[in-house]
């Protein structure tokens, strides 16, 4: 059967999360505001608008919307001069040869990811090909857990939703592939996206046989 795989960028492709905290760390403690890797946490698959309202938040700080708009594009630039510097060695382990398994076995793929710059990130590490349709940040108006980004995925596709299979590091990448009816695979921590369907630490753990079976279902 023809099902629809839909990837998450960020966390599920390439580490950029550790790009995306060290530049979101420096504009926190800019603004005398503690950033830990556990806030980051609650940053994961979700805009850079809300990313910075929830630092502002949690630093009890209001800011102007100039001043807003300023800091979010310094944080952007400083993201992307670690961008810019990545190639396919950033590709996390395993996500190659799954990509080309899947393909291999004509199925459907998509990327369905929150950033905006996710298709230069694609780019970098050479993968935009692999995609049969490409959703990113420019593409949404509703953040994850919303589903919006995995629906459009399913469209582009044409693939109906509960034939499609989401892999997610967030949380509310994980929630929003629920919400979406789709099937839920977390990469990464298992009592972190303990909602998902199914969960892996990374795609080393993932057998041909696992794939086969969400293919075969
Ligand atoms: P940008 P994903 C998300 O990407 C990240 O997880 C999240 O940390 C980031 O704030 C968001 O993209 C927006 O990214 O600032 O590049 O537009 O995980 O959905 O691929
Ligand atoms: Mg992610």
């Amino acid at each position: 059967k023809r099902k629809g795989f839909i990837f998450d960028l960020d966390g599920v492709i390439v580490d950029t999360a550790k790009y995306h905290f060290l530049a979101w760390r420096n504009l926190a403690n800019s603004l005398g505001i503690d950033f830990t890797e556990e806030e980051n946490e609650q940053l994961k698959g979700v805009s850079r608008v809300r990313s910075l309202e929830k630092i502002l938040d949690w630093g009890n700080k209001s800011i102007s919307q100039e001043e807003f708009d300023r800091l979010m594009a310094h944080k952007n630039e400083e993201y992307l001069a670690h961008v810019d510097r990545m190639d396919e060695d950033e590709l996390l382990p395993k996500v190659a040869e799954t990509l080309e398994y899947l393909k291999e076995q004509n199925q459907a793929i998509a990327l369905g990811s929150a950033s905006k710059n996710a298709r230069r990130i694609l780019e970098k590490v050479d993968l935009t090909d692999q995609f049969d349709a490409i959703v990113d940040g420019t593409d949404v108006s509703k953040a994850k857990p919303d589903p919006e980004v995995f629906l459009i995925g399913a469209k582009a596709l044409d693939i109906k939703p509960e034939d499609c299979i989401v892999f997610e590091d967030s949380v509310a990448g994980v929630q929003a592939a629920n919400i979406a009816g789709m099937v839920s695979i977390g990469i990464g921590d298992k009592y972190v996206l303990h909602e998902a369907d199914h969960i892996f630490r990374d795609f080393t753990e993932l057998s041909k046989d696992f794939l086969q079976e969400l293919i075969r279902k």
